[in-house]
């Protein structure tokens, strides 16, 4: 499937409750919930090698990543882990998070492009999943 693209967010659920679930503060909390309320993805692709930049007004991350290739990344509180990207299924990249230092929840994300052509991120942490919708710019 073709990721690439400028994506906007539509939908988000349980955001905030994924960042609790991790332990984040709720003055760090209240600060990453707005402004993850207006991100920016931009995805580039080369077979199944990904590209992704998300941006915030107050934090950016870049990853690049070859699906079935383990890679160094940040779990969304900040935590360096190694992250394990595979096919689910042939539009589904399902990635598990391991902490490179310490105890956490267990968490991953996972990206999807659906048939009607939008991307479904998901991300987890133990049984909390927060699900957001983007649509190409
Ligand atoms: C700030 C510092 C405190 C911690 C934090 C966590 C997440 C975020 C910001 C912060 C943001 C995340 C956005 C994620 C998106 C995901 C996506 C708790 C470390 C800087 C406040 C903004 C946009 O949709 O791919």
């Amino acid at each position: 499937p073709d990721f690439a693209g400028t994506w906007e967010m539509k939908t988000s659920e349980n955001f905030e409750e994924l960042l609790k679930k991790l332990g984040v503060n709720m003055m760090l909390r209240m600060i990453a919930v707005k402004a993850a309320s207006k991100p920016l993805v931009e995805i580039t692709q080369d077979g199944e090698t990904l590209s992704i930049k998300t941006s915030t007004t107050v934090r950016t991350t870049h990853i690049t990543f070859t699906v079935g290739q383990d890679f160094n990344e940040i779990t969304v509180d900040g935590r360096p882990c190694t992250s394990h990207p595979r096919w689910e299924t042939d539009s589904k990249i399902s990635c598990e998070q391991t902490l490179q230092k310490g105890e956490g929840p267990k968490t991953s994300w996972t990206r999807e492009i659906t048939n009607d052509g939008k991307l479904i991120l998901t991300m987890g942490a133990d049984d909390v999943i927060c699900s957001r919708v983007y649509e190409r710019q």
